[in-house]
Formats: structure tokens, sequence, C-alpha cells
């Protein structure tokens, strides 16, 4: 089946061969995406029925590395289709009948949302949030359209994708135009341009790419060799010498001050912070494990357990951990990180530092722990 010729529209890259290839990347750069973001939304906002295992303990640093390198990708493979296509979106009529019209309106729809995604992932990459609305259920939401269309686009394309994807792009004409891409090629510098950017990105979170990321600067490094994503004074938390953490459970309470927390069994692991921003940065980090705390607190094992912060109100200054993760023993109250004291900025005296957790979940500058 050849795309229609009322166009002419008939070479090249605005091909069905070759819009069928990009599309099925295009395809699967969404997919991925959009599975990952479920679950990091899963895990941040759980329903009943979802647990997220706490091991491997890099398993959220794997997971939101792939929603942030398959929607970076997805930036150049969406505009190869859009080049793609882009004179069959100007095709005249404009509406042929009602069945085009829903077609039309679920592509409009598609590109809308899958630019809006792709453009505040970016931005939220570089930590830039130049909007009044607050991203993350915004970006949920428009996910959601965004996977909706491409479904209901792909079942209405599905023929000619199939039919698209079964020729070879190697029977070639002569070039329209002398220096005209081909077929190949412009699949070829599509890829290249997929890869280049995931590689201008990953290193955000894959540290040997560090060298060659060249957008990928907040992994660097910061105080005690980890990078700061809100400051102590950013947050209003000052260090307070009279610092107690309490802890509360449905029928006791205690309170431990900094020394008698530091003279309680400690353990030490290698655990990543894993922002839900992309960058990942793995330290080694000593504390008390919250489990043995409560034990020793005699507060009752296998219930979820709130967390609270000593900044007020902060988006961030509270969190739950589930009871698989309250109960791992890697999931520590840390007091030192990579053999020193937490400084202010890393959340002293106290923060939680978990396995498989994603970072807006590692409280800082914890000051109260309740089971409920
Ligand atoms: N109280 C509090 N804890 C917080 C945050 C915050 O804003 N307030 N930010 C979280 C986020 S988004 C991340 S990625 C990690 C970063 O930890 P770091 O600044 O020690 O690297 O801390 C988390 N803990
Ligand atoms: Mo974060």
């Amino acid at each position: 089946m050849r795309i229609p010729t009322e166009t002419g529209f008939t070479r090249s890259a605005h091909d069905a061969r070759v819009t069928a290839r990009v599309g099925l990347w295009l395809g699967v750069a969404f997919g991925v995406c959009f599975v990952t973001g479920l679950l990091s939304h899963g895990i941040q906002h759980p329903p009943g029925w979802f647990d997220w295992p706490t091991r491997p303990v890099s398993l959220y640093r794997i997971t939101q590395g792939l929603h942030v390198v398959s929607g970076v990708a997805a930036i150049p493979l969406l505009l190869a289709k859009l080049w793609s296509v882009y004179p069959l979106l100007f095709a005249r009529p404009v509406v042929r009948s009602v069945a085009h019209a829903v077609e039309r309106g679920s592509v409009l729809l598609l590109i809308g949302a899958a630019s809006f995604e792709l453009i505040t992932g970016l931005l939220n990459v570089f930590q830039a949030y130049p909007w009044r609305f607050f991203f993350p259920p915004v970006h949920y939401a428009v996910g959601w359209i965004a996977i909706g269309s491409m479904i209901v686009h792909l079942g209405v394309k599905l023929p000619r994708v199939l039919d698209g994807l079964r020729r070879p792009v190697t029977d070639e004409p002569a070039p329209a135009r002398p220096g005209a891409l081909g077929r190949r090629a412009f699949l070829g510098v599509t890829a290249l341009a997929a890869g280049a950017a995931v590689l201008a990105t990953a290193g955000a979170t894959v540290p040997w790419l560090r060298r060659v990321s060249v957008l990928a600067w907040t992994s660097g490094t910061g105080p005690q060799g980890l990078p700061v994503n809100r400051t102590a004074a950013a947050a209003g938390v000052t260090a307070d010498p009279g610092w107690r953490l309490e802890v509360v459970w449905p029928g006791g309470s205690r309170t431990l001050s900094l020394d008698e927390l530091a003279a309680m069994d400690q353990r030490t692991a290698e655990l990543p912070i894993a922002c839900v921003e992309g960058w990942s940065a793995s330290a080694t980090w000593t504390g008390v494990p919250v489990s043995w705390l409560l034990a020793a607190a005699g507060a009752p094992a296998g219930r979820p357990v709130h967390v609270e912060s000593l900044e007020r109100d902060g988006l961030y200054a509270r969190s739950v951990l589930p009871p698989a993760h309250a109960s791992d023993e890697l999931t520590l109250l840390a007091l030192a990180v990579n053999g020193e004291r937490l400084s202010l900025d890393h959340g002293f005296p106290a923060r939680i530092i978990a396995p498989s957790r994603p970072g807006v979940l590692q409280t800082k500058w914890v000051r109260r722990l309740e089971v409920k």
C-alpha cells in the first residue's frame, strides 16, 4: 500500500516504510517510559495492592533511569516521526468522515500530549520548573492521555504499519533531488540522534558515562561526594543541639538523643539516592536500621512507619515506609555518609536512606518516626 499520491508524498523520509520503523522505535520508547513512570507513581502513591520490592537495592535507580533515558530518546524519535509524516498532517480535506475526524483528533491529541510530556520531563531533568502547576500529577495525567491516544493511533494505523514494516527500506529509487537523504540514511541519522541524546543525559545516572554526558551536571559532586537536592537553608532547617528523635507507636513513645542513637548497633551499606529527576548517586551510609531502632524502643514490627522532618512545610517533609521497607535491615536512619557525620545539607542529624526508593522519599532531617 502506498501513501496517497495526491499529497505528492512518496519519497525517502516521507515514506510508509520509514514512518513505520521510526514509529515502532518511538512506540517502544513511549511504552518503556509509560510503564516506568507508572511504577514511580505507584511507589510514591501506593494503592493498597501495590508492593514495591526492597531488592535489588538499585531497582528504583534502574527503573527511573530507564524512564529518563527512554523519554530523552523519544524526543528525536518524535521529531523524526513528525518529519516523516508532516505532509499528511496538512492533507486536505481536513475532515473526510466522522471516522476520519476521530482519527485526526486522536493524532492531534497524541502530538500535543507527547510533546508536553517530553518537554516538561526534560525540563524536570534540568530541575527547571518554569510553570505554575505542580508537576507530578499533571505529568502523570497527561501520560495516560499520551499512551491512550497512541494506542488508538496504533490501532487505526496497524494495517499500514505492518505493511510498512514488511517492506524493505533498501529498494530505494534514485534520490528526488541530488543530495537528498535516502530512507536508510534518514533512519540512520534518526537512530544516531536518539543515541546521542541518551548519551548526553544518561551520565546523570550511569557513573561511567558521566564524562561523555555534557548535560548531566547534577550528578557531579556536592558536599561529602554527593549532590544536594534541597539545602538546609532552602528548607529552613538549622542544626539544633537539643534535637531528640521521637519514636511513637499505638500505645507508647520514646525519645532518643543523637548520642543515644550513635551508641546503638550501627549498620553500614552502599545505597543509591535515585532522584525522580533522573540523577542518581551511590554512597556508603552508616546508621541504625529502622527495624532495630523500633525493636529497641519496644514498638511493634510489620507496620507502616510515618517519617516526619524538621522541615515544616516542604513537599517532601514527610514520607511513609511501607512494611516491607520498614522491616528491611538496609533501611537506615543514617547518621553518617562516606565515613563522615552527615552534613546539614545531607540531613544532619539523621535521615532515612532505604534500598530501592525514590529520592523524594529519602527524608532528611528526621524528627519523628510514627508506627501506624
Ligand atoms: N526533608 C526533606 N527531605 C528530602 C528532600 C526535601 O526536600 N526535604 N528532598 C528529597 C529529594 S527530592 C532527594 S533527591 C534527596 C536528595 O538527598 P541529598 O540532598 O542528600 O542528595 O533528598 C530527599 N529528602
Ligand atoms: Mo529528588
